[in-house]
């Protein structure tokens, strides 16, 4: 559908600013995918590169397509990173985490000199919030855990995918927390890590330097 259109012109678009010789973060989601294929394409004609996924689903991917894989043993500091977002703010400000890899997403965009964020057009918002705040929490103790943030301002739900309770590639669970408004993404991330058997937040502050949009008017680029 269209949207599904507009995230493969996005995803492809990011590929323009992959150099040969790069090594990649490779983010997760839907949009990635059309990054991944496209980028499969290129290393087919010659393109040197090699990526460190931020997921196993990701890994997948790359695999099917081809693009050489590595991880931090190898490398510990990632020429560019592209990721997709859930919610993105006019400060560049990200809600990741509906795909439930954000604790490997944000690892690898961290130690990544840029990062390039790629979405459809939905994903700009004026304000965080409105898409529940994915938080990756340990699975010991996670109901107190979840009472704590409660105690934030949010309704924290466990997230469960085929009937039981979603695990994550690192083994823990998220918790996906409606606070509906979210005007200090900086304030509420530190608040919530500080929270034991909190392991990481959905909210990405200050680890963006581009946009790529794409929509019913085509492709936007937008530096940070
Ligand atoms: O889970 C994630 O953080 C993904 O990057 C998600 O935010 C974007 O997924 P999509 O590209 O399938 O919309």
């Amino acid at each position: 559908d269209q949207v599904d259109l507009y995230k493969k012109i996005a995803g492809e678009k990011a590929v323009e600013y992959i150099e040969d010789g790069m090594v990649l973060g490779l983010g997760s989601g839907s949009t990635v995918y059309w990054t991944l294929k496209k980028l499969g394409g290129l290393i087919e004609q010659g393109l040197n590169i090699k990526g460190i996924p931020s997921s196993l689903r990701t890994e997948g991917w790359a695999k099917y397509f081809n693009v050489p894989l590595t991880d931090f043993s190898d490398v510990q500091v990632l020429d560019l990173a592209i990721d997709g977002a859930d919610e993105i703010d006019p400060n560049f400000n990200l809600t990741k985490g509906g795909g439930g890899s954000l604790v490997r997403e944000k690892m690898v965009n961290f130690h990544a000199k840029k990062v390039i964020i790629i979405a459809d057009q939905s994903k700009m918002v004026d304000e965080l919030g409105k898409f529940p705040l994915p938080v990756e929490v340990l699975q010991f103790g996670w109901q107190v855990t979840a009472q704590k943030i409660a105690d934030l301002g949010a309704k924290p739900v466990l997230r469960e995918r085929d009937g039981c309770f979603f695990v994550s590639n690192n083994d823990n669970y998220i918790l996906d927390c409606e606070f509906n408004s979210i005007p200090d993404p900086e304030k509420l991330h530190h608040s919530l890590k500080q929270l034991l058997g909190v392991v990481e937040t959905g909210l990405f502050v200050n680890m963006t330097d581009m946009v790529i949009l794409a929509g019913a008017k085509g492709v936007k680029v937008i530096n940070k």
